[in-house]
């Protein structure tokens, strides 16, 4: 089988007591595969990745951002004319998401949750997104990277109407999607926006792969961020810490869709990481603890920690990480 056949499908994600089973015996450490990697690259090697904790508070919004951390969606793939397509289903919703105990919000996204799915695929795929807007209103997919203008998503999609957006995947590197409706800084704003990975033709290393994207709430429509977040909820990863495994290798796609504030970096601590500017490069650019993101801006962050313990991570403009852009990740120890 080649070795693109092999990535077209889907990765299997353990559940708890699979991810248990394979623990290996005598050096300690639980293994698992995960969504972030394809078939070939999980048997190059195995990735640690800790089981995740049980959280029930999290049903209140349907959403439990420490799975959407690792949930890659590549689609349902098909054959055409000898080709692979991979199809999305996007539904841009209305609904109410709990930022905190006293904070609702009436948001507005995709598939009924806040970032909406990272959707991934390999260059030269065939992407299509079958997008249909129940959200009350018009909204529209406006996606980052190469295509034809009719794909541009800058026309409404009205109320209770569908469009088909298809597009090679091109070029690899780490984009997104966001409406493009006027006022974009609004649609934005109430959650209309999603990661959308290329991977290269010949992939990348092993490693445990996530997603954080930094978005801000105006929760009283007077212009101004009140509350921020990694993924959709402020502060969930301080009170539910992200668990990654000692000495293994983290990918991370860091994005910013923050509006109403210029500009945001992204710091972690006691550590430095190497920076692959947009995803658009196979060797690192360089290596520094704090990168900064305009809006929309976009990277691939690789890092290890060798040291069990608690880490925060967070922008460095401090009002906005107090406001909810801040979390945790909680190094498990290898013995
Ligand atoms: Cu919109």
């Amino acid at each position: 089988m080649s070795s693109k056949s092999l990535f077209l499908k889907k990765p299997k994600i353990l559940n708890r007591r699979q991810f248990l089973k394979v623990g290996l015996g005598g050096v300690g450490l639980t293994t698992a595969t995960i969504a972030g990697l394809s078939v070939w690259q999980q048997q190059k090697s195995v990735v640690r990745v800790p089981p995740l904790p049980k959280i029930p508070l999290l049903e209140e919004n349907g959403f439990n951002p420490l799975v959407f951390l690792r949930n890659f969606d590549y689609g349902t793939v098909k054959k055409e004319n000898g080709r692979a397509v991979r199809e999305f289903n996007f539904e841009a919703r209305t609904s109410e998401i709990k930022l905190n105990a006293a904070v609702s919000f009436a948001s507005w996204n995709i598939n009924g949750h806040v970032p909406g799915p990272t959707i991934r695929a390999k260059a030269s795929d065939r992407v299509r997104v079958i997008f249909n807007n129940v959200a009350g209103h018009s909204h529209s997919l406006h996606f980052h990277g190469i295509h034809a203008a009719e794909m541009d998503g800058i026309r409404p999609i009205r109320h209770k109407s569908s469009f088909i957006y298809e597009f090679d995947a091109e070029p690899f590197g780490v984009h997104l999607y966001h409406c493009h409706i006027s006022p974009i800084t609004r649609h934005v704003g109430k959650g209309l926006y999603g990661m959308f990975i290329i991977d290269p033709p010949q992939g990348r290393p092993p490693a445990d792969e996530m997603v954080l994207e930094m978005g801000g709430y105006d929760t009283n429509e007077d212009g101004r961020n009140e509350l921020y977040a990694f993924n959709g909820i402020p502060d969930f990863y301080m009170d539910h810490p992200i668990p990654i495994q000692q000495n293994q290798l983290i990918r991370l796609y860091v994005m910013n869709m923050v509006e109403l504030d210029p500009v945001l970096t992204y710091h972690i601590h006691a550590n430095m990481f190497r920076v692959y500017p947009t995803g658009r490069t196979l060797t690192p650019g360089w290596e520094t603890d704090v990168i900064t993101m305009g809006t929309a801006e976009r990277h691939i962050l690789e890092f290890s920690y060798q040291t069990p313990g608690m880490y925060m991570f967070h922008p460095h403009q401090d009002a906005i990480a107090e406001s909810g852009c801040m979390g945790q990740f909680q190094v498990v120890s290898n013995t």
